[in-house]
């Protein structure tokens, strides 16, 4: 058979490149950028091209496995089938429906099938304990959209085509090509605001890869950004630099606004943000000068101390400027398939609380942060049974030895995974899907949080082999075996469940705004699944446009500017202007994402190995001075919840008093059967983090400015 060319949006991260695969005898010969492909024209990077080593994986499993005293062995779905829904259902009988637990992983979002079933089969446990990988990253952005304009996922993307001023705080968009951003190729979209005059800004504790291509970058002391934002903020108010404009005439409260931010002068804030006076100044000079400027943050200020507070205060910035809701600023997506009017009835959040905790429901799910506090503790309602899907709370979850022995702890658990890895080496069961090239991809997900409103569809590249299932497959059997609740629900969630993720798409799309039944005629040129799949390059449908008050979801049709549940947590924040007493834990621990890495999963392909992809602790030559550290030294971290040992990479590209390690390593473990990634397994950062150390708004872990304390390892 002649070689075949198919093209596949790549679905690793956000960026939604198009990829143009060579494919023969099933087999993939070779992967590149597809050069038509209207969004990415032709841009991948090495993530996208190892999707081949993905799918040729040997310890990728195809089939399902249970454990027994003398290992793994395979069996077949039916069975597999029959012992989860036996055992879960004996759980559920026991103890209740919160005893079984959900789990899902980042993956679900990028995956198809699985995002388009995943609720309607965990709506069918009917279990209040679901937790997600959200929790580790996006809450904050959730909350502030919810208080803010009253819909939790509608979210403002920076308009960075349009752009000519960005200030980028805590966000590295050149290892993690963006988030709540999606646009490929992050390094020619900041060269050409360059080109045309304009400027990109860094404000990280690390000279980061997007820092070194910046035109300023500024170091800043973890977990004090909102202090800077606050300065930000009072110097607008102080030049009188707050424009009339659209998004701050549907505003309210900015009076109250103004005086909260009063007592956060930039003066006062300077020598402990480690940014002086001037260079506030100038910031803030570019802020109003540019005429297309917006401040865009992410993990950095999302996962820490001050996570909702730092991402409301950079939406109140771009609201008291005048670029929320506008062309070169900030703009909301009006995608093929509306998922923010479709999910307008579950954006709710506070309704219950965690049983041992008591932390707040936010979007249906606990923080993952309380997992293992609800599976250890005893009591009515605990966790006995578990369901893991497309996650590895193992390495991604904070104080990750609790989470391992929690899930020793568990009486079942069956993991939805194709890896036999950290996580999953604790299941009872693990059903492997079928994954990525062997899968279709539509990301209504990240079509929400675009820079450019577009669809593109890719069927499978690759066909799968009878004995294999997609994630869509399992969760359905799985949400027809263990549904509870009334008839009519099961007659609904029944139907649901035999319906094909394809078929749930063309529907979506033909009633959406661009679709074939959508808006009030029949509109010939309209979308529907058969038209995108003429169109492998992707369609455009319209520009991002300015969408308020229309899309506003508050009841009053307004943005709200002072959220009283942030306002009330300001007054924490006024403690942080007295200069902190030397600790008990002196550093400040921040991540490191690679362009060569993805979470924690990735790692067993060979091919991503190298480069700049280091497992090593970044550490400012002064503070390895103080330790007496040599450079690649291997020195122990500790914190309140562990230690590690790891080798020191001394460099000024870090502030003084902090130091960083990535996440998502540490493949050690006789269970884990990753044989790659064992080779090379690096050591699990989340051993050091206090699980207890959330972002108490949105309950999300605050892995950025952990406080640690380095010592060296004497030899004996
Ligand atoms: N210290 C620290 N910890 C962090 C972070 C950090 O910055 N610092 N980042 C946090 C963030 S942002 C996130 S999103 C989380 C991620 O946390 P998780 O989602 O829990 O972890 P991942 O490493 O993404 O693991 C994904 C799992 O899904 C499997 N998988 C991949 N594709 C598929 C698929 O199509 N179907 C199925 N069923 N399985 C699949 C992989 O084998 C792997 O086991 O980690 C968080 N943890
Ligand atoms: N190659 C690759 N791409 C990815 C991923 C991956 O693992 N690898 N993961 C994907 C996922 S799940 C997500 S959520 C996104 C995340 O996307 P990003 O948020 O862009 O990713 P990070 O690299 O975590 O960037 C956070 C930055 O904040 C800095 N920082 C840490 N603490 C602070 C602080 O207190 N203040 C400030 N101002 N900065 C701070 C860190 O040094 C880092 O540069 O990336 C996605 N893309
Ligand atoms: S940047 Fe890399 S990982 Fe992300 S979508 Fe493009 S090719 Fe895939
Ligand atoms: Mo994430």
């Amino acid at each position: 058979m002649p070689n075949t060319i198919k093209y596949r949006t790549c679905h690793l991260c956000e960026a939604m490149c198009g990829l143009e695969i060579e494919v023969k005898n099933n087999e993939v010969v070779a992967i590149k950028g597809h050069k038509e492909d209207i969004y990415s024209r032709g841009h991948i990077c090495p993530k996208g091209i190892a999707l081949k080593d993905l799918h040729n994986d040997p310890n990728r499993l195809k089939q399902p496995v249970k454990k027994t005293a003398s290992g793994w062995q395979t069996i077949s779905w039916e069975e597999a089938f029959d012992i989860a829904e036996r055992e879960l259902k004996k759980i559920r009988k026991k103890y209740g429906n919160d005893a079984i637990a959900t789990y899902t992983g980042n993956p679900t979002v990028h995956n198809t099938g699985t995002a388009i079933t995943l609720y309607d089969t965990i709506n069918a446990l009917n279990t209040r304990n679901r937790f997600a990988s959200h929790s580790l990253d996006s809450v904050p952005v959730f909350l502030v959209n919810q208080m803010m304009f009253g819909h939790a996922m509608l979210a403002p993307i920076p308009d960075i085509d349009h752009l000519d001023y960005m200030l980028i705080i805590g966000a590295n968009p050149m290892a993690s090509n963006g988030s709540f951003m999606s646009t490929p190729n992050i390094r020619e979209k900041i060269k050409a605001i360059q080109q045309k005059g304009g400027k990109v800004v860094v404000i990280d504790p690390r000279k980061t890869e997007t820092a070194n291509k910046a035109s300023e970058h500024y170091f800043i002391h973890p977990e004090k950004d909102v202090l800077l934002l606050l300065a930000i903020i009072n110097e607008l108010v102080l030049r009188d630099a707050i424009p009339s404009s659209k998004a701050l005439s549907l505003a309210d409260h900015l009076e109250e606004l103004k005086v909260m931010v009063q007592p956060y002068s930039k003066e006062k804030v300077a020598p402990i943000t480690g940014i002086s006076t001037e260079e506030i100044a100038h910031i803030v000079d570019d802020l109003i000068q540019y005429p297309n400027s917006v401040v865009y943050g992410r993990l950095g200020v999302n996962t820490q101390s001050y996570g909702t507070l730092c991402q409301w205060l950079i939406t109140s910035i771009n609201v008291l400027l005048g670029k929320l809701d506008e062309p070169g600023g900030l703009l909301f997506t009006l995608p093929a398939i509306d998922y923010v009017t479709l999910m307008a009835h579950e954006s709710k959040m506070f309704r219950y609380s965690s049983r041992v905790k008591s932390y707040k429901e936010i979007v249906g799910e606990f923080p993952t942060a309380t997992l293992a506090d609800e599976i250890l503790t005893k009591g009515k309602n605990q966790i006995r049974g578990f369901i893991s899907i497309a996650g590895n709370p193992a390495r991604s979850a904070p104080n990750s030895q609790q989470v391992e022995k929690a899930l020793v702890d568990l009486e079942f658990m069956l993991a939805i995974d194709m890896y036999i890895n950290e996580t999953t080496q604790h299941a009872d069961l693990i059903m492997p899907p079928a994954v990525g090239l062997e899968t279709m991809h539509y990301s209504f997900v990240l079509h929400m949080i675009a820079t450019r409103n577009t669809a593109k569809f890719s069927p499978a590249p690759l066909s799968i082999s009878k004995e294999q299932r997609y994630d869509w497959q399992i969760m359905s059997e799985l949400q027809q075996r263990l549904f509870t609740g009334n008839i009519f629900q099961r007659i609904k969630s029944n139907i649901m469940s035999r319906i094909h993720p394809k078929t749930k798409l063309d529907l979506a799309l033909k009633t959406g705004a661009y679709g074939v039944w959508g808006g009030r005629f029949l509109r010939k040129d309209g979308l529907s699944l058969k038209r995108l799949e003429k169109h492998p390059e992707g369609l455009e449908l319209s520009s991002l446009k300015p969408v308020f008050p229309k899309r506003l979801f508050t009841k009053n049709k307004r943005i709200e500017l002072m959220p009283e549940l942030f306002a009330k947590e300001m007054e924490k924040v006024k403690q942080l202007l007295t200069l902190e007493k030397q600790e008990l834990y002196p550093l400040k621990l921040i991540g490191r994402r690679h362009l060569r890495s993805n979470n924690s999963w990735m790692h067993n392909l060979s091919i991503l190995e190298g480069g700049s992809r280091t497992c090593t602790m970044m550490i400012h030559p002064d503070d390895a001075k103080t330790h007496e550290i040599e450079p690649h030294e291997v020195v122990e971290v500790y914190s309140d919840s562990g230690s590690i040992s790891i080798k020191a990479e001394v460099t000024t590209d870090i502030i003084q008093g902090t130091i960083s390690i990535p996440h998502g390593w540490g493949h050690h473990g006789e269970g884990v059967q990753m044989e790659t990634a064992k080779r090379n397994a690096g050591v699990n950062i989340n051993q050091l983090m206090n699980h207890d150390r959330l972002d108490p708004l949105s309950y999300t872990m605050a892995f950025n400015g952990h406080p640690v304390a380095i010592r060296k390892i004497e030899s004996s």
